[in-house]
């Protein structure tokens, strides 16, 4: 069975990011508890922060689980990637997301790196960038495990990154590790700019597919973009997907409206 989920972010320079919930934990918990989700989504400036929250309060009142945790405030808030071409600010990045990892895993969430995968250049080519991601996932999958629980790793689009735009590249740099413990993210906006079909990118995917960012085209709430969610929901089914559907888009007209029209589009085609 795919669970629901919604993002809440937390993080201020990200005011304007697509996260549907914005600064106000208790009241995104007690919308997405009323509207039926199962799970929220968190982006959280650091650890510490996600540590000092009433999560377990707020979490057994509105009956909801964590489905993951976003990294990306370490390259929002502090510019830090694995691919940067300094060690020691590789090293932070590292350390940024394994201290995330720990704080998520304390609620058997994943953390998720997007953004902190950052890019290759003129200052680090391609293969050497490739070998620091790969390294660092090979070590953070490693820490997921320990930890009890799995990292997911999100390609995006051109204009975002150039590591992995699609999911068959995802594939081909998570394969060659000896972890088994770094799955892939579908976020369905980055497919549709860079994958032939979306229902082709998820099939690419196929054992490695761990979360979904559930949103449409224009990067909005599900049925108010272009998005044909019916071949989508069959690739699903046919990989006996079981993670969470999670609902990062912008809050457009605002968050209520984007809640309720992603459950409705969750009910309709995913559950
Ligand atoms: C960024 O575009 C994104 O999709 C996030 O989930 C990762 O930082
Ligand atoms: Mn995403």
């Amino acid at each position: 069975m795919i669970r629901s989920a919604i993002t809440v972010s937390l993080v201020e320079q990200a005011r304007k990011g697509p996260f549907v919930f914005h600064g106000d934990l208790e009241a995104a918990c007690r919308s997405a508890a009323e509207l039926g989700f199962d799970a929220i989504e968190l982006f959280a400036p650091s650890a510490e922060v996600i540590s000092s929250l009433p999560l377990p309060a707020l979490l057994s009142q509105y009956g909801l689980s964590l489905a993951a945790v976003g990294t990306g405030a370490g390259m929002v808030v502090h510019k830090l990637s694995l691919t940067d071409a300094d060690s020691s600010r590789r090293q932070q990045a590292e350390a940024f997301i394994g201290q995330i990892m720990e704080a998520g895993a304390q609620y058997g969430a994943p953390a998720i790196i997007g953004s902190m995968q950052g890019r290759w250049d003129d200052q680090v080519n391609q293969a050497t960038a490739t070998g620091y991601l790969r390294d660092a996932l090979q070590r953070l999958g490693e820490k997921a495990q320990t930890l009890g629980t799995v990292l997911m790793y999100e390609p995006l689009n051109r204009y975002e990154t150039n590591m992995c735009n699609t999911m068959k590249q995802g594939v081909e740099l998570l394969t060659p590790l000896a972890t088994k413990s770094v799955r892939l993210l579908a976020d369905l906006f980055h497919m549709n700019i860079e994958e032939a079909t979306i229902e082709g990118g998820l099939l690419d995917a196929g054992a490695f597919l761990g979360h979904v960012h559930f949103v449409d085209s224009n990067r909005q709430a599900v049925g108010h973009g272009h998005m044909n969610y019916e071949p989508i929901a069959k690739a699903l089914r046919s990989l006996d997907y079981s993670g969470y559907a999670s609902a990062e888009a912008f809050p457009i007209p605002d968050a209520v409206v984007t809640a309720k029209s992603t459950i409705e589009g969750f009910r309709r085609w995913l559950r």
